[in-house]
Parts: structure tokens; C-alpha cells; sequence
């Protein structure tokens, strides 16, 4: 079946349109299978052994005027976070030095914003960013929407990366935000592109959605032409005083399914686990790896809650023989499907 989408062209790959069908007949394979199939595609188009290590900083939290159900940042919820100005520059360069020193490679800048509409605020997240990229590392923003126009500054002060999650389903979307479209967030993505930064774009799994919305959101993903360079897979924390409050966490084996079938129909994206791993043990991470995730947000905090600690993180990578990927390797690998 894998030659019905993805077709070697001399040395580069051509990434065929996929469709849903296909993508479902690939999440009932036995597992077995499954796995099989994501490491085939992950030896063939991944360092097989490398994995991409990101640090998250929320520069602005909480107070967030949308109503994202799954979020604790949203000023609508009575949730733990304590609402915070928008960081100065030296606070976030310390933060960014600090991570660099701990080995990550890219420092994702988080902002609980619906986008970036204050002229002032953009302006100081510009020089932050210059900032960074000072530092040799490679830089991340997500910060709500974002025009076209924004975009190309966020790209010309040295941001190469844009985060901006579908979250789900277009279908299930409307039932955990309506404050914004499913369209409002293609759109950001396609400014993103045209300002020539790397889309990374993903969801949310263990909201309350179908095993289909899951399908509906990978097929999303993977029609993105050209695809996502990274694909953040996050598994919902239920965090009180949310609409998620008390949720059930997702069952393992069906995160596992999504994360091969991501790896299998996105060949040259980088796959991140993302949220929820402090509910995840080793083991259900390492099938993670082995299903084909190659990437980490490293660090003791996500963007307002917990992840696992650093030294753990490095413990398991150090027991499985892999390695922390460094951003030039992680950018040619995608570069090549980009390419075609
Ligand atoms: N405000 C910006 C936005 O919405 O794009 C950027 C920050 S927002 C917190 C980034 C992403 O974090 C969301 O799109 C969602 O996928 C993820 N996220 C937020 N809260 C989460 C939670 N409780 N569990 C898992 N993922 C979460
Ligand atoms: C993404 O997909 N996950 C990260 C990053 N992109 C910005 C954020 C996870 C946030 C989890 C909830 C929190 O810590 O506030
Ligand atoms: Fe705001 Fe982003 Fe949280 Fe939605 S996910 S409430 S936009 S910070």
C-alpha cells in the first residue's frame, strides 16, 4: 500500500495526495504493521537515531481573550495561572542562554495572545527575537494569528519558525473554540509560508474528539502543501477550572497509532511529542520513538505546566542509544522534501 501515496522520483520524494481512506486503512493495521511501515519510512527520510530537542518560554501568559476549551491561559477560566506582562528582552536572552547551555537547539517563544496587534508589544518581541538568533540558535514564535505583513517582519529579525496548531478535526474544532475559525487558522499558516519561515503545526489528542477527528486532522496536516516542517502532537492535560477539567487521559496505544501514521504520511516532517508526557512512562515514550517521533520540548516546564524533568529526559535518550539532533541536520532533512 505505501506505494500508492509516496513514490521515490530519482533521488527526491514526491509526496503524493493522500487520502483520508488510505489514512484510516493505515490507523487498523495490525499494529505490528503499523510500526513496521513507520519505521521503514522513518529510517528511509529520518537520522533514525536523532532527536530534535526544543525549549518552550512562555514570554507572555495567561489573560488570553479566547476561549480555547482546553487551554489554562484563557482569562474566560478560573484556572492556576497567574496572568503575566509580555517579558523584556534581557529576561528572555537569560531564559534562551540557559537553554542553550542545557543542549536544545530551538527556543520556542510562547504568548498567550489571539494575535499580535499591539505595535509596541510587536515591536519589543522583534528585537527579542533579533536577540536569539544572536545567540546561534534557532528561533520559534506562537503568538496567536498573524498577517502577512507581521509574518515577514517576525522572518527579517530572524524567526524561522512559526508554531500555529490546527488542534483537531475542522468539524470538532467549532466545539472547543469559537472565538476564531478553523479557516482564520489556515490562513496565519499560509502567511507564515509566504514570509518564507517553517510551519509547524499540530493538535491536540484526548479532548473528547472521534478517532476520525484525529484522521481528519493528520489529512489536514498532511494536504498542507508543502507540509508542516514540524507536526507538534500534544496529549491533552486536563487542567481544573477548564471545560477539560477531570478528562480522562488519552489511551496509549491509540496516541502511539497517531503518532506512526503521522510519521508514515509525513515523511519528512519532524514529529513532536509534545504535551502530556509527564503522564507517559518510558515505555510508552520509547514506542513513541519507535513509531517514529524524533522530537522533545525539553525542560522542566511546558509553557505553564509541568514536563518532565531534563535529567530524565536524558536519562531515557542515553538508555536507547539516541541523540540530540543538531538544528542544521533537523532543517536538511526537511529541506529535501521542500525541495521537490
Ligand atoms: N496563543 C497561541 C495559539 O493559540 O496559537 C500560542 C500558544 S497555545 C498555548 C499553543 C498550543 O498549545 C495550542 O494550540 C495547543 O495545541 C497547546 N495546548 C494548550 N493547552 C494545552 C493543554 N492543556 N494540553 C495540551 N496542549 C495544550
Ligand atoms: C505545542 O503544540 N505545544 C506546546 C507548543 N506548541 C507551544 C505548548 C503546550 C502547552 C501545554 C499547556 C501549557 O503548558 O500551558
Ligand atoms: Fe489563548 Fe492560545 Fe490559549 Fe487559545 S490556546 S486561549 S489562543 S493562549
Amino acid at each position: 500500500m505505501f506505494h500508492l501515496w509516496q513514490k521515490n522520483i530519482t533521488t527526491k520524494i514526491k509526496i503524493m495526495k493522500i487520502t483520508l481512506e488510505e489514512i484510516k486503512e493505515l490507523y487498523d493495521l495490525p499494529f505490528t504493521t503499523l510500526i513496521y511501515r513507520a519505521q521503514e519510512v522513518h529510517q528511509k527520510n529520518q537520522d533514525p537515531a536523532g532527536v530534535q530537542l526544543c525549549t518552550l518560554q512562555s514570554v507572555k501568559t495567561g489573560a488570553c481573550s479566547e476561549d480555547c476549551a482546553y487551554c489554562p491561559q484563557s482569562a474566560r477560566y478560573n484556572t492556576f495561572v497567574e496572568a503575566e506582562q509580555l517579558m523584556d528582552k534581557c529576561s528572555i536572552v537569560k531564559s534562551a542562554r540557559e537553554a542553550k547551555a542545557n543542549g536544545a537547539s530551538r527556543f520556542c517563544m510562547g504568548a498567550a495572545w489571539r494575535s499580535l496587534s499591539s505595535t509596541r508589544q510587536f515591536d519589543s518581541v522583534l528585537e527579542s527575537v533579533q536577540a536569539v538568533d544572536n545567540l546561534g540558535m534557532e528561533v520559534c514564535c506562537t503568538m496567536g494569528m498573524l498577517t502577512e505583513e507581521q509574518a515577514v517582519k517576525l522572518k527579517d529579525a530572524g524567526c524561522t519558525v512559526y508554531n500555529h496548531n490546527l488542534d483537531s478535526s475542522r468539524e470538532f474544532y467549532s466545539k472547543i473554540i469559537t472565538t476564531r475559525t478553523y479557516d482564520d487558522r489556515l490562513e496565519t499558516l499560509s502567511n507564515v509560508r509566504k514570509a518564507g519561515m517553517e510551519v509547524c503545526s499540530g493538535g491536540i489528542l484526548g479532548m473528547g474528539e472521534s478517532i476520525d477527528d484525529r484522521l481528519k486532522l493528520l489529512h489536514e496536516l498532511a494536504s498542507l502543501d508543502p507540509q508542516p516542517d514540524s507536526v507538534p502532537i500534544n496529549a491533552l492535560i486536563a487542567v481544573d477550572g477548564t471545560p477539560m477539567e477531570g478528562r480522562e487521559f488519552i489511551d496509549s496505544f491509540e496516541f502511539v497509532r497517531i503518532i506512526a501514521v503521522a510519521r508514515i504520511i509525513m515523511p519528512k516532517s519532524m514529529v513532536r511529542l509534545s504535551a502530556g508526557r509527564t503522564e507517559m512512562n518510558d515505555e510508552m515514550q520509547s514506542l513513541c520513538y519507535l513509531a517514529g517521533a524524533n522530537s522533545i520540548f525539553l525542560g522542566d516546564k511546558l509553557l505553564t505546566t509541568e514536563n518532565p524533568k531534563q535529567s530524565k529526559d536524558y536519562e531515557l535518550l542515553e538508555k536507547l542509544k539516541l541523540h540530540a539532533l543538531d538544528p542544521n541536520e533537523a532543517r536538511a532533512i526537511h529541506a529535501q522534501s521542500c525541495a521537490v
